[in-house]
Protein backbone atom coordinates (compact mmCIF):
# COMPACT_ATOMS: atom_id res chain seq x y z
CA UNK A 1 0.00 0.00 0.00
CA UNK A 2 1.15 3.40 -0.58
CA UNK A 3 1.74 5.81 2.29
CA UNK A 4 0.24 8.92 1.39
CA UNK A 5 -3.41 7.67 -0.16
CA UNK A 6 -4.57 6.54 2.99
CA UNK A 7 -6.26 3.83 1.34
CA UNK A 8 -4.42 1.00 3.74
CA UNK A 9 -4.49 1.15 7.33
CA UNK A 10 -7.13 4.36 8.73
CA UNK A 11 -5.07 4.95 11.29
CA UNK A 12 -1.59 5.66 9.32
CA UNK A 13 -2.31 8.60 7.44
CA UNK A 14 -4.29 11.31 9.93
CA UNK A 15 -7.14 13.19 8.34
CA UNK A 16 -5.57 16.87 8.18
CA UNK A 17 -2.30 15.09 6.52
CA UNK A 18 -5.33 13.13 4.08
CA UNK A 19 -6.72 16.54 3.50
CA UNK A 20 -3.91 18.49 2.86
CA UNK A 21 -2.65 15.82 0.01
CA UNK A 22 -5.75 16.31 -1.61
CA UNK A 23 -6.11 20.29 -1.64
CA UNK A 24 -2.49 20.44 -3.12
CA UNK A 25 -3.39 17.49 -6.32
CA UNK A 26 -6.35 19.67 -6.85
CA UNK A 27 -4.18 22.63 -7.36
CA UNK A 28 -2.11 20.80 -9.83
CA UNK A 29 -5.30 18.71 -11.44
CA UNK A 30 -6.29 22.62 -12.07
CA UNK A 31 -2.98 23.60 -13.59
CA UNK A 32 -2.97 20.58 -15.80
CA UNK A 33 -6.63 20.76 -16.82
CA UNK A 34 -5.46 24.62 -17.93
CA UNK A 35 -2.66 22.68 -20.28
CA UNK A 36 -5.19 20.34 -21.78
CA UNK A 37 -7.92 22.94 -22.28
CA UNK A 38 -5.67 25.39 -23.74
CA UNK A 39 -3.95 22.99 -25.88
CA UNK A 40 -7.67 21.35 -26.56
CA UNK A 41 -6.52 17.98 -25.83
CA UNK A 42 -9.37 15.44 -24.24
CA UNK A 43 -7.81 14.09 -21.34
CA UNK A 44 -9.17 11.01 -20.05
CA UNK A 45 -8.07 9.01 -16.83
CA UNK A 46 -8.60 5.41 -17.44
CA UNK A 47 -8.81 3.04 -14.93
CA UNK A 48 -9.84 -0.47 -13.48
CA UNK A 49 -7.59 -3.53 -11.71
CA UNK A 50 -4.75 -5.13 -12.78
CA UNK A 51 -5.57 -6.89 -15.69
CA UNK A 52 -8.85 -5.54 -16.56
CA UNK A 53 -7.62 -4.96 -19.83
CA UNK A 54 -6.61 -0.78 -20.01
CA UNK A 55 -3.92 -1.59 -22.50
CA UNK A 56 -5.34 -3.96 -24.91
CA UNK A 57 -8.25 -2.02 -25.10
CA UNK A 58 -6.05 1.23 -25.67
CA UNK A 59 -3.87 -0.83 -28.32
CA UNK A 60 -7.31 -1.77 -30.04
CA UNK A 61 -8.53 1.42 -30.29
CA UNK A 62 -5.39 2.94 -31.81
CA UNK A 63 -5.73 -0.23 -34.51
CA UNK A 64 -9.07 0.64 -35.42
CA UNK A 65 -8.61 4.26 -35.50
CA UNK A 66 -6.30 3.85 -38.21
CA UNK A 67 -4.22 7.01 -37.35
CA UNK A 68 -7.82 9.19 -38.07
CA UNK A 69 -6.50 11.05 -34.91
CA UNK A 70 -3.23 11.67 -33.02
CA UNK A 71 -3.34 9.71 -29.59
CA UNK A 72 -1.01 10.09 -26.52
CA UNK A 73 -0.87 8.00 -23.21
CA UNK A 74 0.92 8.16 -20.10
CA UNK A 75 0.81 5.07 -18.40
CA UNK A 76 0.95 4.26 -14.68
CA UNK A 77 2.52 1.27 -13.08
CA UNK A 78 4.58 0.53 -9.64
CA UNK A 79 7.93 -0.64 -11.88
CA UNK A 80 8.70 -1.44 -15.59
CA UNK A 81 7.26 0.57 -18.39
CA UNK A 82 6.41 -2.35 -20.72
CA UNK A 83 3.10 -0.48 -20.86
CA UNK A 84 4.07 2.55 -22.54
CA UNK A 85 6.00 0.02 -24.79
CA UNK A 86 3.08 -1.55 -25.87
CA UNK A 87 0.98 1.38 -26.07
CA UNK A 88 4.17 3.25 -28.27
CA UNK A 89 3.76 0.01 -30.65
CA UNK A 90 0.44 0.55 -31.26
CA UNK A 91 1.68 4.00 -32.59
CA UNK A 92 0.21 5.93 -29.44
CA UNK A 93 2.80 8.18 -28.26
CA UNK A 94 3.40 7.45 -24.95
CA UNK A 95 5.51 7.24 -21.98
CA UNK A 96 5.68 5.78 -18.16
CA UNK A 97 5.15 6.76 -14.80
CA UNK A 98 6.81 4.44 -12.41
CA UNK A 99 5.37 4.85 -9.16
CA UNK A 100 7.63 2.54 -7.04
CA UNK A 101 5.20 2.08 -4.17
CA UNK A 102 2.07 4.65 -4.55
CA UNK A 103 -0.97 2.44 -6.02
CA UNK A 104 -2.45 5.34 -7.70
CA UNK A 105 -1.20 8.34 -9.76
CA UNK A 106 -1.38 11.72 -8.94
CA UNK A 107 -1.82 14.96 -10.67
CA UNK A 108 1.97 16.17 -10.25
CA UNK A 109 3.18 12.95 -11.52
CA UNK A 110 1.08 13.56 -14.47
CA UNK A 111 2.27 17.07 -15.16
CA UNK A 112 6.27 16.05 -15.03
CA UNK A 113 5.76 12.92 -17.34
CA UNK A 114 3.78 15.50 -19.79
CA UNK A 115 7.19 16.94 -20.20
CA UNK A 116 8.46 13.82 -21.59
CA UNK A 117 5.71 13.59 -24.27
CA UNK A 118 4.24 15.98 -27.45
CA UNK A 119 1.01 15.56 -25.92
CA UNK A 120 0.18 18.98 -27.67
CA UNK A 121 0.18 17.43 -30.58
CA UNK A 122 -2.67 14.83 -29.52
CA UNK A 123 -6.17 14.87 -29.75
CA UNK A 124 -6.75 12.45 -27.15
CA UNK A 125 -4.66 11.66 -24.50
CA UNK A 126 -5.03 8.70 -21.98
CA UNK A 127 -3.95 8.69 -18.75
CA UNK A 128 -3.77 4.64 -17.88
CA UNK A 129 -3.66 4.22 -13.93
CA UNK A 130 -2.54 1.94 -11.55
CA UNK A 131 -4.56 -0.76 -11.82
CA UNK A 132 -6.40 -0.48 -8.65
CA UNK A 133 -10.24 -0.03 -8.40
CA UNK A 134 -9.48 1.62 -4.67
CA UNK A 135 -7.96 5.39 -4.50
CA UNK A 136 -7.10 6.26 -8.29
CA UNK A 137 -10.69 7.44 -8.00
CA UNK A 138 -9.93 9.98 -5.65
CA UNK A 139 -7.13 11.55 -7.13
CA UNK A 140 -8.06 14.21 -10.09
CA UNK A 141 -5.67 14.32 -12.76
CA UNK A 142 -7.12 17.02 -14.30
CA UNK A 143 -8.54 15.04 -16.78
CA UNK A 144 -12.29 15.33 -18.73
CA UNK A 145 -13.75 12.49 -18.09
CA UNK A 146 -12.92 8.81 -15.83
CA UNK A 147 -13.05 5.58 -18.07
CA UNK A 148 -12.94 2.80 -16.53
CA UNK A 149 -12.16 -0.64 -17.73
CA UNK A 150 -14.30 -3.41 -16.04
CA UNK A 151 -13.56 -7.08 -17.13
CA UNK A 152 -16.47 -9.92 -17.44
CA UNK A 153 -14.29 -12.32 -15.60
CA UNK A 154 -13.85 -9.88 -12.33
CA UNK A 155 -17.38 -10.33 -10.96
CA UNK A 156 -20.61 -9.08 -11.14
CA UNK A 157 -20.79 -7.76 -8.20
CA UNK A 158 -17.62 -5.40 -8.36
CA UNK A 159 -19.56 -1.96 -8.90
CA UNK A 160 -21.08 -2.44 -5.98
CA UNK A 161 -18.26 -3.60 -4.21
CA UNK A 162 -15.48 -0.47 -5.04
CA UNK A 163 -18.85 2.25 -5.73
CA UNK A 164 -16.31 5.32 -5.25
CA UNK A 165 -15.00 3.99 -8.53
CA UNK A 166 -17.99 3.57 -10.35
CA UNK A 167 -19.68 6.62 -8.49
CA UNK A 168 -17.27 8.62 -10.43
CA UNK A 169 -17.29 7.18 -13.69
CA UNK A 170 -18.54 8.74 -17.00
CA UNK A 171 -18.14 5.40 -18.38
CA UNK A 172 -17.30 2.41 -18.15
CA UNK A 173 -15.82 -0.18 -20.47
CA UNK A 174 -16.87 -3.78 -19.86
CA UNK A 175 -13.96 -5.85 -21.66
CA UNK A 176 -12.97 -8.97 -23.24
CA UNK A 177 -16.85 -10.21 -23.81
CA UNK A 178 -15.32 -12.58 -26.29
CA UNK A 179 -14.86 -15.01 -23.42
CA UNK A 180 -18.14 -14.91 -22.44
CA UNK A 181 -19.06 -17.99 -24.62
CA UNK A 182 -16.41 -19.70 -21.96
CA UNK A 183 -18.22 -18.21 -18.90
CA UNK A 184 -21.66 -19.79 -18.54
CA UNK A 185 -22.13 -18.15 -15.18
CA UNK A 186 -21.44 -14.69 -15.92
CA UNK A 187 -24.47 -12.46 -16.90
CA UNK A 188 -23.75 -9.35 -18.70
CA UNK A 189 -27.28 -8.10 -17.56
CA UNK A 190 -25.86 -8.57 -14.12
CA UNK A 191 -22.81 -6.81 -14.42
CA UNK A 192 -25.20 -3.47 -16.23
CA UNK A 193 -27.47 -4.25 -13.26
CA UNK A 194 -24.82 -3.52 -10.79
CA UNK A 195 -23.65 -0.54 -12.78
CA UNK A 196 -27.04 1.40 -13.31
CA UNK A 197 -27.60 1.17 -9.51
CA UNK A 198 -23.86 2.41 -8.84
CA UNK A 199 -23.11 4.99 -11.45
CA UNK A 200 -24.86 8.41 -11.59
CA UNK A 201 -25.99 8.31 -15.13
CA UNK A 202 -24.49 4.80 -16.15
CA UNK A 203 -23.14 4.49 -19.70
CA UNK A 204 -21.00 1.36 -20.94
CA UNK A 205 -19.94 -0.21 -23.98
CA UNK A 206 -19.53 -4.06 -24.31
CA UNK A 207 -16.04 -4.35 -26.07
CA UNK A 208 -13.42 -6.77 -27.15
CA UNK A 209 -9.89 -6.15 -27.95
CA UNK A 210 -9.53 -9.51 -29.45
CA UNK A 211 -12.44 -9.69 -31.97
CA UNK A 212 -12.54 -5.63 -32.15
CA UNK A 213 -16.31 -5.81 -30.46
CA UNK A 214 -18.16 -2.27 -29.77
CA UNK A 215 -15.08 -0.46 -30.43
CA UNK A 216 -16.74 1.66 -32.83
CA UNK A 217 -19.23 3.22 -30.17
CA UNK A 218 -15.87 3.50 -28.03
CA UNK A 219 -14.50 5.57 -30.57
CA UNK A 220 -17.68 7.62 -32.00
CA UNK A 221 -17.52 8.50 -27.63
CA UNK A 222 -14.56 9.57 -28.26
CA UNK A 223 -15.26 11.41 -31.14
CA UNK A 224 -18.20 14.02 -29.78
CA UNK A 225 -16.51 14.33 -26.57
CA UNK A 226 -12.90 15.56 -28.39
CA UNK A 227 -16.03 17.68 -30.66
CA UNK A 228 -17.80 19.28 -27.49
CA UNK A 229 -14.47 20.03 -26.20
CA UNK A 230 -13.60 22.24 -29.20
CA UNK A 231 -16.33 23.73 -29.47
CA UNK A 232 -16.67 24.64 -25.61
CA UNK A 233 -13.09 26.06 -26.49
CA UNK A 234 -13.88 27.77 -29.12
CA UNK A 235 -16.76 29.95 -27.34
CA UNK A 236 -14.65 30.26 -24.27
CA UNK A 237 -11.45 32.63 -23.88
CA UNK A 238 -8.53 30.90 -24.40
CA UNK A 239 -6.41 30.32 -21.12
CA UNK A 240 -2.96 32.04 -21.28
CA UNK A 241 -0.95 29.47 -21.68
CA UNK A 242 1.81 29.89 -19.41
CA UNK A 243 5.39 29.53 -20.68
CA UNK A 244 7.09 28.17 -18.17
CA UNK A 245 8.14 24.96 -18.62
CA UNK A 246 6.08 22.72 -21.76
CA UNK A 247 8.82 23.22 -24.33
CA UNK A 248 6.39 21.60 -27.30
CA UNK A 249 7.60 18.15 -28.48
CA UNK A 250 10.36 17.82 -25.61
N1 LIG B 1 -9.74 -12.63 -24.30
C1 LIG B 1 -9.36 -11.38 -24.08
N2 LIG B 1 -8.26 -11.11 -23.36
C2 LIG B 1 -7.92 -9.84 -23.16
C3 LIG B 1 -8.68 -8.74 -23.69
N3 LIG B 1 -8.09 -7.60 -23.30
C4 LIG B 1 -7.01 -7.94 -22.57
N4 LIG B 1 -6.90 -9.28 -22.49
C5 LIG B 1 -5.84 -10.03 -21.79
O1 LIG B 1 -5.88 -9.68 -20.43
C6 LIG B 1 -4.57 -9.57 -19.89
C7 LIG B 1 -4.37 -8.19 -19.28
O2 LIG B 1 -4.47 -7.20 -20.31
P1 LIG B 1 -3.79 -5.78 -20.13
O3 LIG B 1 -4.20 -4.96 -21.30
O4 LIG B 1 -2.34 -5.90 -19.87
O5 LIG B 1 -4.54 -5.25 -18.82
P2 LIG B 1 -4.21 -3.96 -17.88
O6 LIG B 1 -3.38 -4.48 -16.75
O7 LIG B 1 -5.55 -3.51 -17.40
O8 LIG B 1 -3.53 -2.94 -18.72
C8 LIG B 1 -3.62 -9.86 -21.04
O9 LIG B 1 -3.22 -11.20 -20.96
C9 LIG B 1 -4.46 -9.61 -22.26
O10 LIG B 1 -4.06 -10.37 -23.36
C10 LIG B 1 -9.85 -9.05 -24.46
O11 LIG B 1 -10.58 -8.19 -24.95
N5 LIG B 1 -10.13 -10.38 -24.62
MG1 LIG C 1 -1.78 -1.89 -18.45
ZN1 LIG D 1 2.60 23.30 -16.17
ZN1 LIG E 1 -3.25 4.82 -3.44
Amino acid sequence: MCETCGCGDAGVVPVEVQKNILANNDKAALHNRQHFHSARVLALNLMGSPGSGKTAVLEATAQAMQGEQTLAAVSGDLATDADAQRLNRAGIVSTSITTGSACHLDAELVHRALHNLPWQQAGILFIENVGNLVCPAVYDLGQEFNVVALSVTEGEDKPLKYPVMFRKADLVLLTKVDLLPHLPNVKLERIEAALARTMPEPRFFAVSAVTGQGLDSWITWLAERRRELIERSLSEPVLAEHSHHHASGT
